[in-house]
């Protein structure tokens, strides 16, 4: 077996799905949007998780046909729920795009052909991009995020505070939103060290004017402390795992 073969081979057939992972509003409850995931169901081995297909695509430069792929599904879904609802509900859908990905692909091109493939504005898509795709070229990173950002995208550096962000360097970017990583806010409660992580993170975006989202939210009690914290919204188990789009959408009429 070679996964390598399989994955591009799944990709020319279809076999590749998004699911998709409620954000909550920690103010008013609301469903804010959905963070989009990839999945791969195997004929023979069954469900493949993207934390091993992702880093083949990216030694063989699938990721390229792999995150089109991503943004293109995720602006068709878009526009298929706002004509399904007549556009009555506001919600936004992030696509992951990995560090390898902005560096092999023209991502710009990328973003604004999926948008325009669907005919969806650009502030209807939210962009998680890792801390790591920006250390090796700073410069490169900052044109980058301004071209997205010129496409009317939302940006959100995700896993925040796993890597090795620049204060300095992050001021200057046109990111919107911090997404804290789920292995500080997971043990908050239990682990102080964490907890102090989380508060620093809330407080740093605030003072640079970006929004937050909290990741791996398990229990009502930890909503609650980040929703006094401040923290914009909530991503995790506690309010639902990732869905199928099916799945999804009921979910986005129910809230409505
Ligand atoms: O559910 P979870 O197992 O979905 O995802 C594991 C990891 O895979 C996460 O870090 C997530 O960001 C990444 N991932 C999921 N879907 C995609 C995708 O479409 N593109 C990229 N680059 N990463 C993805
Ligand atoms: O790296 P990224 O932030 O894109 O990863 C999203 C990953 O987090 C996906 O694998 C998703 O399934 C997972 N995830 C989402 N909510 C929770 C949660 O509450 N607990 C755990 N353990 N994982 C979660
Ligand atoms: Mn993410
Ligand atoms: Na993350």
């Amino acid at each position: 077996f070679s996964m390598e073969t399989d994955l591009r081979r799944a990709l020319q057939m279809g076999e590749l799905e998004l699911h998709y992972q409620p954000l909550v509003d920690l103010d008013t409850g609301l469903l804010s949007g959905f963070e989009a995931l990839a999945r791969w169901q195997h004929a023979d081995l069954g469900a493949i998780s993207p934390v091993d297909f992702i880093p083949v695509a990216e030694e063989s430069g699938l990721i390229v046909p792999l995150g089109r792929w991503a943004l293109e599904e995720a602006a068709k879904t878009i526009a298929l729920w706002d004509e399904r609802m007549l556009g009555q509900q506001d919600f936004r859908i992030s696509v992951n795009m990995s560090a390898v990905q902005i560096q092999r692909d023209d991502v710009v091109e990328a973003v604004s052909s999926a948008l325009r493939g669907s005919n969806i504005a650009g502030n209807r898509m939210t962009l998680e991009l890792t801390e790591s795709a920006f250390i090796n070229d700073p410069e490169g990173a900052k044109r980058l995020l301004d071209d997205l950002k010129s496409l009317d995208t939302n940006l959100a550096m995700d896993d925040f505070g796993t890597g090795y962000s620049n204060l300095a360097y992050l001021q200057q970017l046109p990111i919107d939103v911090l997404k804290i990583d789920r292995s500080f806010v997971s043990e908050m409660m239990v682990n102080k060290d964490k907890r102090a992580i989380v508060r620093t993170v809330l407080s740093l975006a605030r003072a640079l004017g970006m929004k937050t989202t909290a990741e791996g939210i398990e229990s009502s009690e930890i909503s609650e402390v980040l929703r006094r914290l401040g923290c914009s919204v909530g991503q995790g188990y506690y309010f639902a795992r990732p869905m199928t789009s099916d799945a999804a959408y009921a979910f986005l009429v129910a809230d409505k």
